[in-house]
């Protein structure tokens, strides 16, 4: 699987992170790296999406950058040219998903330029890099967290500040309009993030709709098809220091069907 690894640098850390992290990062700059197959909706990011019982880890990856993800991508990416010494993680800090909730993050490429990290209840410890940027007008599950959290921001432990920044048109489609999630959330009338199955339905849909007939709305592509701009913005990206190319292998993964 070849993601894009997404750099969303830190802003300003929770008091809990900042404490937990006193000291430890050698003056480093530090990112959170989600990982995404979709670079080309990055201009909708929202927020951005922790598990709240994944443990993070705070790795090396050159004596100016640290990255935020689990372990075991860590150890991957070891692998693959994006730490400075091969087959080796330095990891400076530990960090429990709760404690980076409200850490203010610069989300690459969003039209917000400053959002906040949240917590959603179903990041796979086993995919990706543990770490979720929310799309909310293209992603069903980002969608049906984000409301969860508006709904319920004392219950979820957030500040409804957070959880403040709208959905925006990315791409439309001839099927769900400029805004696939919320269209397909209604369309399968599903009312939380806890009803995965059907979200596992509606991400099929969306991801299907958007890549073969879905056209750019914004940005440096717009007006033109997804599958072309796709791996357009992931260049864009990667050329402006901001993404990386980060691969899964086979057999790690944890697949949607398993
Ligand atoms: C931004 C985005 C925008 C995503 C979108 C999807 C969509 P897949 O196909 O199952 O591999 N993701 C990444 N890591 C995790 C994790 N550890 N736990 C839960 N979800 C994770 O899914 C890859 C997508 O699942 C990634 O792409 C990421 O969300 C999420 F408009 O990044 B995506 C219709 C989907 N739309």
């Amino acid at each position: 699987q070849e993601y894009t690894g997404v750099k969303m640098q830190v802003i300003e850390w929770s008091p809990a992170a900042q404490k937990a992290l006193e000291g430890k990062l050698g003056g480093r700059k530090v990112h959170l790296v989600a990982a995404t197959l979709r670079p080309e909706t990055m201009y909708g990011q929202t927020n951005c999406f922790v598990g709240t019982a994944i443990k993070y880890g705070v790795f090396a990856a050159n004596d100016g950058e640290a990255y935020v993800c689990t372990q075991r991508a860590a150890r991957n990416m070891t692998f693959q040219g994006i730490f400075d010494v091969r087959g080796q993680v330095k990891q400076l800090a530990e960090l429990e998903g709760t404690a980076i909730v409200g850490t203010k993050i610069q989300a690459p490429f969003s039209v917000y330029p400053e959002v906040y990290v949240l917590p959603m209840d179903n990041v796979l410890p086993t995919k990706g890099t543990g770490v979720v940027t929310s799309v909310p007008s293209d992603s069903p599950d980002d969608y049906a967290t984000l409301m969860d959290l508006r709904k319920k921001a004392e219950y979820y432990k957030i500040d409804p500040a957070w959880a403040a920044f709208d959905p925006v048109p990315v791409l439309s489609t001839p099927a769900y309009g400029e805004m696939s999630a919320p269209a397909l959330v209604k369309q399968l009338k599903i009312v939380s993030q806890k009803d995965v199955k059907q979200l596992a339905d509606a991400k099929e849909l969306a991801y299907k709709e958007g890549f073969y007939n879905g056209t750019m709305l914004v940005g440096e592509f717009k007006g033109e098809p997804v599958q072309e701009a796709k791996n357009k913005v992931r260049a864009s990206m990667i050329a402006n220091g901001v993404a990386f190319a980060y691969a899964e292998p086979e057999g790690l993964v944890i697949s949607r069907s398993a």
